[in-house]
């Protein structure tokens, strides 16, 4: 029986971090959590390369294009699409969820969905540093996990 499993090892790759300054008093703290888990897991700096994007919806396209470059062993999105009075939440969340899914597919690159969907600015404030961790860190985490469980499958 073979059983395949990922490790918190880096590994000399390369990660890339899409995050959308819509929201960006919370963005800006999953931007910090996810490097956090690169660094504290032996990401050198210059391993990691981030772009910004205007708003959640513009995730996908960014995403699918750093994932096909061929540079990184995998991308990490992070963002946050808040309730509140607007009418464009659904729409949002549909596009995003939906575009990072596919890039991820089409690609064959592990792109994680770190994009808060929640009613209100206090509850994504809970899941980006305060009470609730870090939405960032963890997909960072299961970032690493992933591309090291893709390197050991081919390996
Ligand atoms: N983008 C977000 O990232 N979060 C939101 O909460 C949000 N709301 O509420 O509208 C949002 N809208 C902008 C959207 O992502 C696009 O940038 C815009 O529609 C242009 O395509």
């Amino acid at each position: 029986m073979t059983i395949y499993e990922g490790s918190f090892e880096t590994g000399g790759v390369r990660f890339a971090v899409v995050a959308s300054r819509f929201n960006d008093l919370v963005t800006r703290r999953l931007l910090d959590g996810a490097l956090d888990a690169f660094r504290r897991h032996g990401a050198d700096e210059d391993a990691v390369d981030v772009a910004w994007v205007p708003g959640a919806a513009e995730i996908p396209v960014v995403a699918k294009r750093l994932a096909e470059s061929g540079r990184y062993a995998a991308v990490v999105t992070v963002g946050a699409v808040i309730r509140g009075a607007t009418g464009h939440y659904d729409a949002v969340v549909s596009m995003v969820a939906g575009g990072v899914a596919r890039a991820a597919l089409d690609t064959g690159v592990p792109v994680l969905f770190g994009v808060l969907t929640t009613d209100t600015l206090d509850q994504a404030l809970e899941r980006s540093g305060s009470k609730a961790g870090n939405k960032g860190f963890e997909v960072a985490m299961a970032a690493i996990e992933t591309a090291a469980l893709l390197r050991g499958m081919s390996s």
